[in-house]
């Protein structure tokens, strides 16, 4: 039985750091208007899409980047975004920086930041919150790089796990929805926190650098894509599940971003891909039926999974060494 979503990875070109919210906003509305136009039911917008992806800016004083961050959701410069999707009756996918004033794990409550990113109904309700847990990059100035990645410095590790909601989208009466952002897509334990949920569609947004800025040496720059569509494609895969990743692309403060938006299926083909690093909508029918074919045979997690033999991956952080073979240790 079929049960088609019709999905977009609305991508962002770039947004400098000294362009206003109510810039990026109106982009994001006029994709919205072009992703009505094709019937689009659901819109991923990307990480961080409000801004400029500021981690790549230092402030000694963590109060000066106040500023990049939204302490209310909506509020009034996100608001034209909410009442166009509500006009359109189209949901949407967004990442922010997000401040929160909540009690920490032991109690405090706090001024508190997140990578964050938020799934919002036609009607304006907010459906679902992650929080970035993969947090890239250093907290310190790192005197060695050419561009920081300050992510460390600016955002909390997220506290909100991997969910996954069933809810209403489109003309479907449920869909089994999660997230993850940007670098999350490259670690497969977020994957597959989400696949035993049964998740039907991932949405994930990225903000990723076109050249390798880890001073830890050359990677060629092809792998940077490479990298990014293998880590979506196998994760789809392996948890049969669509994926919906949206960039934020080109080049912001002389800093150059790359976009490549796919939208995947369960079988880990790549349905739909942006070609420009600009403002760009890719757009697919997903019929999530599809999902059921590898959870029902190769990834039927219940028949196949082995727990008991993947203690390590949360029992251990880093890596270790393994034992060294000898002839001796053989007698
Ligand atoms: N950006 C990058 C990402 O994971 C990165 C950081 C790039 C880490 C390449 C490692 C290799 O796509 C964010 N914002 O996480």
């Amino acid at each position: 039985m079929s049960r088609i979503l019709t999905v977009a990875a609305a991508q962002l070109g770039p947004i400098q750091k000294a362009e206003p919210r109510s810039v990026a906003v109106e982009r994001m509305v006029r994709l919205l208007e072009r992703a009505h136009k094709r019937g689009v039911e659901l819109v991923v917008f990307p990480e961080l899409a409000l801004t400029t992806f500021f981690p790549r800016h230092y402030h000694d004083d963590i109060a000066e980047a106040d500023c990049w961050f939204e302490t209310t959701m909506p509020s009034n410069e996100t608001a034209p975004l909410f009442a166009a999707a509500k006009r359109y009756g189209i949901g949407f996918h967004l990442g922010y920086g997000e401040i929160a004033h909540e009690a920490d794990d032991t109690g405090l409550v706090r001024q508190r930041r997140f990578n964050t990113s938020i799934l919002v109904s036609p009607q304006g309700d907010i459906l679902l919150k992650y929080r970035k847990v993969h947090l890239p990059g250093h907290a310190e100035y790192d005197p060695r790089r050419n561009v920081q990645h300050l992510e460390k410095r600016y955002f909390e590790v997220g506290n909100l796990g991997f969910p996954v909601i069933r809810a209403p989208m489109g003309g479907l009466d449920g869909i089994n929805m999660g997230m993850m952002i940007c670098n999350d897509r490259r670690w497969p334990e977020a994957w597959r926190v989400l696949g035993p949920q049964s998740v039907e569609l991932v949405m994930l947004g990225y903000n990723t650098p076109s050249i390798n800025q880890e001073a830890g040496g050359f990677e060629a720059h092809h792998l940077r894509v490479f990298h990014s569509h293998l880590s979506i494609q196998a994760g789809a895969y392996q948890n049969a599940t669509f994926a919906v990743a949206t960039a934020k692309a080109g080049t912001e403060d002389g800093c150059e971003l790359f976009g490549h938006s796919i939208i995947v299926n369960p079988q880990g083909e790549i349905v739909a891909q942006a070609t420009t690093w600009d403002d760009e909508l890719i757009t697919a029918d997903c019929n999530l039926a599809q999902c059921e074919l590898g959870r029902k045979t190769i990834f039927a997690f219940e028949q196949h999974r082995r727990p008991e033999a993947y203690r390590r991956i949360t029992d251990q952080v880093g890596a270790v060494n393994p034992p060294v073979w000898s002839a001796r240790a053989g007698e």
